[in-house]
């Protein structure tokens, strides 16, 4: 089964009850990338990818979709296998992990259908046909946290992970505290996320001050020399997301002890088999993460939840989806949801959904 064609289509995603505010990032709508990639045979394969804003990460949706197309003519008349295509993206550009990760996660739906394959039997195997999800407040006032928290805790969701506003320092410990008066005892864990916003000192004056919450602190400060200038000082776990750009990043922050686990994104990593080995790794060292992305629609919810049903379900911190604060849904049928703050896998092949292509319009490329 050889490619035929790639399409690349734009698609705007609006943020239910907008806007969703991070430490860097205030978003309102997040344009979404699609490809879609049909073969020899007639079947399609669809990726995504989906910057939450241009400020989040080093990624932005201009940026994926000039290096999609950059990327793009090569991939006519070659097989479909992860391993090769990926290496053929390296060798047409460098970097750009988060546009590469569209053609992956396309493959990876490709093969799957090809094979009568779920995309978690290609990563490997299912290890559960349920997965734990998250769920992440955004930057707000304390009261109004706490009282999503509870909601949530209500909701059966196991994990809740809140915003830091980077800003006000005293402000973000008293949501800290409002939001632990309201899951102390509940079993919910609790991830505190700096999204790279705090100086080294707020961060270590937020461990210092609440030596009694069990949180683990993702993230916090927007370096990895400033994750490691408060590893030796802090009372909490350490959590790299944003920083963890690559496997060569994933395997120095691991060997050498820096954090004691990751949030980790499907496109930044470059995709799903780039994912897996990243898998693999937090496994070989009993390090436990997130199966997330930025944004996206059900595509991407699809992919992060095919990987994170392959994980260890011990090493699994849960499954990010943005699904619920996306006004409506491009997919034909339901889609992935979050029940009871838990994923089911989507029944193969492939990835299990399809998008109703016509509410894309016309490609923005084709090749
Ligand atoms: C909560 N997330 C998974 C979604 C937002 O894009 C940010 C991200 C994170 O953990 O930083
Ligand atoms: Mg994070």
């Amino acid at each position: 089964m050889k490619i035929k064609s790639v399409e690349l289509f734009r698609h705007d995603l609006p943020v239910r009850g907008g806007p969703y505010k991070m430490a860097n990032a205030e978003v309102w709508s997040l344009q979404t990338t699609l490809v879609k990639l049909t073969a020899d045979n007639g079947l399609t394969g669809w990726g995504e990818t989906c910057p939450v804003g241009p400020t989040y990460a080093e990624a932005y949706s201009g940026g994926a979709q000039a290096a999609l197309q950059q990327i793009a003519p090569a991939l006519i008349g070659q097989d479909v296998r992860p391993l090769t295509i990926g290496r053929l993206m390296n060798g047409q550009l460098n970097g750009h992990n988060y546009a590469k990760a569209a053609i992956d996660i396309a493959v990876h739906d490709l093969l799957g259908k090809h094979l009568g394959l779920r995309v978690a039997d290609l990563l490997g195997g299912v290890a559960a046909e349920r997965v734990p999800s998250y769920y992440a407040t955004g930057v707000g006032a304390p009261e109004e946290i706490a009282s999503i928290a509870a909601e949530k805790r209500d909701e059966g969701y196991p994990r809740l992970q809140i915003k830091m506003s980077g800003k006000d320092v005293e402000r973000d410990i008293e949501t800290i505290r409002r939001v632990w008066d309201k899951i102390a005892g509940s079993g919910m864990r609790l991830a505190v996320d700096g999204n790279r916003g705090w100086t080294t000192r707020d961060a270590l004056r937020v461990s210092r001050e609440c030596p009694d919450i069990p949180f683990i602190l993702e993230q916090p400060c927007n370096r990895i020399e400033d994750l490691e200038k408060i590893r030796p000082q802090i009372h909490h776990g350490l959590y790299m997301d944003e920083n963890g750009v690559d496997l060569a990043t994933v395997i120095r922050a691991a060997g050498r002890g820096l954090v004691d686990g990751f949030g980790m994104k499907v496109t930044r990593i470059g995709g799903l088999l780039q994912m897996a080995a990243f898998r693999d790794i937090c496994e070989a060292v009993s390090l436990p993460h997130t199966c997330d992305d930025a944004w996206g629609g059900d595509i991407i919810a699809a992919a992060c939840t095919h990987v994170a049903a392959t994980v260890k379900p011990s090493l699994l911190e849960g499954v990010w989806l943005a699904e619920p604060m996306i006004e409506g849904s491009y997919s034909i049928g339901e889609g992935v949801r979050i029940r009871d703050g838990h994923i089911a896998l989507p029944q193969g092949p492939g990835l299990g959904v399809e998008p109703d292509e016509t509410l894309f319009g016309t490609a923005m490329a084709s090749f």
